[in-house]
């Protein structure tokens, strides 16, 4: 339990129908009873009900009238003593109310303090921590679904459920060396060696999901890349229905990166209109190809835009072999123009008439990942740090393996399997050091 009560404004700043004050901590009761009015005091209330009353300055005069909830640990957000205040939506009102609480001796919470506070007192465990800030981040339905799942515990169930068994399989190696003497085997090899091999088949059934995932939490990153005048920011504009990119027959208009977002099927999108890419003597041309290719390299799909005109296959050649590893979808441009037949496109398009853009959502939708295999039961791994933690974990079991295959003695497969538990456990967080939980809080928002 920690010694201190901390508060923290919740709501976004700006003006609203109501704010909430959030405080959390031992003092809670005492505190809020004491810079307010209400009818029964609230130390004596019912957890989880709403009670009306008045927030007053130090002469008694009225800040305004509120209603409390109170939520009692641990059956609170916190685990601790939570009472949340909801006033009127006015900046002026809830800075008042804050300096009452900071006069009787609250402290202002720090970003994700009610939410790591939730986490120390085993409210939740460290991925849905995370969860929580991706919830309140979310930007599209299947980021928001993802982070959900999440929060509901699935990853946690599934990391659980594995932990359980190599600490089972590790204490029963460790038991056997107790016995050395004897030499007695507690655990029989083979099953041993199933037990192993069917964790290592559940870890990559999860790291398989996280193409998936990571696509589902941060968006699918998309780069129109071309010459210049082929037509890049006309597509960018269609595929917005919005003029946003200057769009000329200048070649060499787009000089700068310019970003924008749209959700196809739920999926958000983040698509990069860039400057065509040419060698040129202008400054701020060249500043512009080269922002160009970095957004290629940071790129999870490119579209290699050509003009149905004059398609230049020579010198893209050079620039395919810049981002080979990357999902390419080739698309000819401007096929409302007579022109000739090409052959090797993915999608013809034409920024014009809008010909061909449906294929090339379809295409760009298909890139993305296979997002059917997926049930809402699905556990889905969609955060870095815990994709990390699970390679290290099947490190730690495949060497396991290769370490029982070659008879070595209990002690040396146990070590193994005690990592790869430990490895798991950093995903849920059931040990954690202070620069894990300082880095995961830091994202998160005030009054979370
Ligand atoms: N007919 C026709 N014209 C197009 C099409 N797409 C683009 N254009 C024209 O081609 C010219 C160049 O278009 P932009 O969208 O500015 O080309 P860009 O690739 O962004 O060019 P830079 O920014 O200079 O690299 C403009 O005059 C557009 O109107 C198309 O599909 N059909
Ligand atoms: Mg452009």
């Amino acid at each position: 339990m920690f010694d201190d009560t901390i508060a923290a404004i919740a709501t976004p700043p700006g003006a609203g129908a109501i704010a909430i004050i959030r405080v959390s901590g031992k003092d809670t009761f005492a505190v809020v009873d004491a810079i307010s009015v209400t009818k029964k005091k609230l130390r004596d209330c019912a957890s989880h009900t709403i009670h009306y009353g008045t927030i007053t300055a130090v002469d008694g005069e009225v800040i305004d009238d509120v209603l409390f909830s109170i939520f009692r640990g641990p059956r609170s957000y916190t685990g601790e003593d939570v009472i949340e205040i909801s006033t009127h939506g006015n900046q002026l009102i809830t800075a008042k109310v804050m300096e009452r609480l900071i006069q009787n001796d609250v402290r202002v919470a720090e970003p994700g303090e009610f939410t790591r506070r939730a986490y120390i007192n085993g409210r939740i465990d460290l991925s849905q921590a995370e969860a929580v800030i991706d919830v309140i981040s979310a930007r599209s339905d299947a980021s928001l679904r993802g982070a959900r799942n999440q929060l509901d515990g699935l990853l946690s169930q599934k990391i659980s459920a594995l932990r359980e068994r190599l600490i089972h399989a590790s204490s029963l190696l460790e038991l056997e060396l107790d016995f050395a003497e004897e030499d007695i085997e507690f655990v029989d090899r083979s099953v041993l060696q199933q037990t192993v091999c069917e964790v290592i088949e559940e870890i990559a059934k999860l790291l398989a999901t996280y193409s998936f995932g990571r696509v589902i939490r941060d968006g699918v990153h998309v780069a129109l890349v071309g010459k210049p005048n082929v037509g890049k920011s006309s597509l960018l504009n269609y595929l917005l229905k919005e003029s946003r990119a200057i769009v000329s027959e200048i070649p060499g208009t787009t000089r700068d990166v310019i970003r924008e977002e749209m959700t196809i099927n739920g999926i958000l999108f983040r698509i990069y209109d860039t400057a065509g890419i040419r060698d040129t003597e202008d400054i701020i041309e060249m500043e512009g190809v080269k922002r160009s290719m970095d957004t290629i390299r940071s790129a999870d799909i490119v579209l290699l835009i050509e003009d149905a005109l004059g398609p230049d296959d020579d010198s893209y050649n050079e620039l395919l072999n810049h981002i080979s590893a990357k999902k390419i979808i080739r698309v000819l441009n401007k096929i409302d123009k007579p022109h000739e037949e090409h052959a090797g496109y993915e999608v013809y398009t034409s920024a014009k008439t809008g010909e061909g853009i449906n294929i090339l959502l379809e295409a760009m939708k298909r890139h993305a990942g296979d997002t059917g295999t997926y049930t809402e039961k699905t556990a889905i791994v969609t955060n870095a740090r815990h994709y990390h933690s699970l390679s290290r974990a099947n490190e730690f079991l495949h060497h396991a393996l290769s370490s029982g295959s070659s008879h070595l003695s209990p002690e040396f497969i146990s070590v193994d399997l005690r990592n790869a538990e430990a490895a798991l456990s950093e995903i849920i967080g059931v040990v954690s050091t202070d620069d894990i939980l300082n880095n995961i809080f830091a994202k998160f928002c005030i009054g979370k």
